[in-house]
């Protein structure tokens, strides 16, 4: 596996995410890898401006996220291509605008990347539609080809079809952006989805509605989970997965055995408690790698 750390901002005003991969660092994530059998590779981080600076050094926060994505994705598609299985630390979910270009282009050739989407909020707004004018709540829209043309065309400019996009744990969607969710053909499972019908029958739908792709991205916000469960997140919304419900998540897609690439992101320790949210996170992604309660994995 790849580690690569985004430790970036800039794409929302709550500072404290930039800490993200150094706390998700420090609860043990290349240990508890390697305890599952895993080589693991750390590339360090990528190298990202503090907002202090960006308005003398790039002249705007979308200069500046264009910068830090663009040298992203390069590093992702290398990863992909050298074999490594990438996991990448943000940072706030702007990086993803990176991560899934990167990734989507290396295999450009070899047909195309579905993203699952696990989050509280859709990202999916636009600059006109955009309540906050936040690039975090964009990268789904741009991902789609929507948006800053700058940033669009990070990666050579390659988009992910809207179709191949499944959003769960849903709970907070702005209204213009509902509309441009539903033009787009982005498939969503809300967390009235997940109370009404179970969380394994949701990722079980989820995973066939991207059955037909060549590899799978998956896009971990912790605000996906309850704020109860994960205090450490810069834009938490009540009502969340549960603990056993997210593990449960990682669990099914682990066994289901499709995920060729990984974000997680929004991790922020200045609103964290004892680190328990990036601990939790680490957890998580042990469970997402093949950590079973009985049995060895593999
Ligand atoms: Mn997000």
């Amino acid at each position: 596996m790849g580690i690569l750390g985004v430790p970036m901002d800039l794409g929302q005003d709550r500072r404290g995410v930039d800490m993200g991969p150094s706390a998700i660092r420090y609860a043990r994530l290349n240990g508890t890898l390697q305890d599952l059998g895993y080589p693991v590779t750390d590339f360090g981080n990528v190298q990202t401006p503090v907002p202090e600076t960006v308005e003398e050094e790039m002249g705007d926060n979308v200069a500046a996220i264009c910068g830090v994505c663009e040298e992203t994705a390069e590093k992702a598609a290398r990863m992909l291509s050298d074999g490594l299985f990438p996991v990448f630390l943000g940072g706030d979910h702007s990086i993803s605008i990176g991560t899934v270009s990167g990734v989507a282009r290396s295999t450009a050739s070899a047909g195309r990347t579905g993203v699952l989407w696990l989050d509280a909020h859709a990202d999916f707004n636009t600059p006109d539609t955009s309540p906050s004018g936040n690039i975090h709540g964009m990268p789904l829209a741009i991902l789609t080809g929507r948006g800053y043309p700058e940033l669009v065309d990070i990666g050579g400019g390659t988009t992910v079809r809207g179709s191949d996009i499944v959003i769960v744990g849903l709970r907070s969607v702005d209204r213009e952006e509902r509309e441009l969710l539903t033009r787009a053909g982005v498939n969503v499972y809300t967390m009235k989805d997940v109370d009404a019908y179970g969380v394994a029958s949701v990722i079980r739908g989820a995973l066939k509605n991207l059955s037909h792709l060549e590899r799978i991205h998956l896009s971990f916000d912790l605000d996906v989970l309850d704020p109860e469960v994960a205090p450490g997140v810069g834009t938490p919304v009540r009502g969340g997965l549960t603990y056993r419900e997210a593990h449960l998540i990682m669990e099914l897609i682990n066994e289901a055995g499709v995920v060729t690439s990984l974000d997680v992101v929004e991790v922020n320790p200045i609103l964290d408690s004892r680190n328990g949210t990036a601990e939790l996170a680490v957890e998580l992604i042990g469970s997402l790698m093949g950590r079973q309660i009985i049995g060895l994995p593999g």
